[in-house]
């Protein structure tokens, strides 16, 4: 380990990820737009090169990173709860298919006060319990950081975008499955 050759973060997938059947739920925060919203772009790009259409990658935002969880819950489940409906012959569409992985983008930054602790703590554990109890990854883009400066860079404004890890993570993830 370490040297030249190391290459930190993820590793490429050895097999070819082929994202063209999936359907994917992005939901992010509202808070720190000006650093998520570059997050979610570098997710949906990494989505497309890896074939999931345009139209098959669904946002949804709320208000901070505290929200994360119960609303991708809620959309997680709404989604199972239409296609159950389209097999007891409710009218078919596209759009109500389940998602097969969901990615939660949100940028926690520091203050002065124990607030990013608790926040980062129930949100990292509340996204990880939306996977355990729905079956759907759920791919945690919340970047817990001391100083805007670092989630800058990590939002790929002078450094590697972490969106695009979440969006090949959640394909990779989806694909676990089928
Ligand atoms: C309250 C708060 C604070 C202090 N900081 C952040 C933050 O850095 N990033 C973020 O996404 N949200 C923050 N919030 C808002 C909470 O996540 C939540 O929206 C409110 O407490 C309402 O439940």
């Amino acid at each position: 380990m370490g040297g030249d050759d190391f290459h930190k973060g993820v590793k490429q997938p050895s097999t070819k990820l082929d994202g063209s059947a999936l359907r994917i739920l992005i939901v992010h925060t509202r808070w720190n737009s000006e650093i998520v919203d570059p997050l979610v772009e570098g997710s949906i790009t990494a989505l497309v090169n890896y074939g999931v259409k345009r139209e098959n990658i669904i946002l949804r935002d709320v208000p901070g990173a505290f929200e994360l969880p119960s609303a991708a819950l809620r959309l997680i489940r709404q989604s199972q709860g239409q296609s159950q409906n389209l097999l007891m012959g409710s009218p078919q569409v596209s759009s109500a298919m389940p998602f097969d992985a969901a990615i939660c983008v949100g940028v926690l930054i520091k203050g002065s006060t124990m607030h990013f602790e608790y926040i980062a703590d129930a949100t990292s554990h509340g996204i990880m319990k939306v996977g355990l109890d729905t079956g759907v990854p759920v791919i945690f883009g919340v970047l817990t950081c001391l100083t805007e400066e670092q989630a800058t860079q990590r939002a790929g404004m002078g450094g590697h975008n972490h969106g695009a890890d979440w969006g090949s993570a959640a394909v990779e993830m989806a694909l676990l499955g089928l």
